[in-house]
């Protein structure tokens, strides 16, 4: 008998030595340095998500360890989506995608997060912010949003605003405003009366019907919407 016992006990001691990152930063600590699609753990071990780390280039003491949670470039994928998809998350880690609010959540539950937002036009031109704290509620809070700690990297002060929103969808109305802002302007977000910042609007390839693209108000206005925008954190070091 005890040595059945003994033969069971094995396979989990031996499981207890396998590596679950939990973000990009993680896996740039194991020597992961290059930047690509990788699996994480937000969730515990039974549930890898495919992300987009970007680990910076190669001498840059402050690059990367970036977990990308939100990315744009090409419009391949649709934005325009409902609850359940913006919880969970939807698109293509090599490529466009929405890491999902629960797994944002929960990887800003268990860590202090900085905050970067890089964002470009089409003619070229590129612009940033960063928050030195971010962090995403739960659920049943409406993942609420909070950030501070704002540095302008040229983009300007735009998301300000959307400090302390819930989230919304078409079919999930958190906003302040008595219209439906996820309808009105086409995308998910955390949505208050109703946006200066819009990157999961419509991709529109530069000019925009006022508000509904991937605006980012401070730096190009509400009838530009941009190229290229990605939401990325990383621990606080
Ligand atoms: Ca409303």
């Amino acid at each position: 008998m005890d040595f059945i016992v003994f033969l069971l006990l094995i396979p989990v001691a031996a499981c207890s030595q396998v590596f679950l990152p939990v973000d990009c930063n993680d896996l740039y600590n194991r020597g992961f340095g290059h930047s690509g699609v990788y699996s994480i753990y937000p969730a515990g071990p039974i549930s890898p998500v495919q992300v987009h780390c970007d680990m910076g280039c190669e001498g840059e003491p402050d690059g990367g360890k970036w977990t990308v949670i939100q990315r744009r470039m090409d419009g391949s994928i649709n934005f325009y989506r409902g609850w359940d998809q913006y919880k969970t998350g939807f698109g293509q880690a090599s490529g466009e995608y929405w890491l999902g609010l629960e797994n944002i959540h929960l990887l800003t539950q268990r860590k202090s997060y900085e905050l970067r937002i890089e964002m470009e036009d089409f003619e070229g031109a590129k612009a940033y912010v960063h928050y030195s704290s971010f962090s995403v509620g739960p659920e049943q809070e409406g993942y609420k949003l909070s950030f501070s700690g704002f540095k302008d990297g040229g983009a300007g002060p735009s998301l300000t605003e959307h400090d302390g929103q819930k989230f919304s969808t078409f079919d999930k109305d958190q906003d302040t405003h008595s219209s439906n802002c996820a309808k009105t302007y086409l995308g998910g977000w955390w949505y208050g009366e109703c946006h200066s910042v819009n990157v999961n609007g419509m991709y529109l390839w530069g000019s925009s019907i006022y508000g509904i693209g991937i605006n980012w108000s401070s730096w190009k206005g509400y009838e530009y919407s941009l190229k290229a925008i990605a939401m990325k954190i990383r621990p606080k070091a």
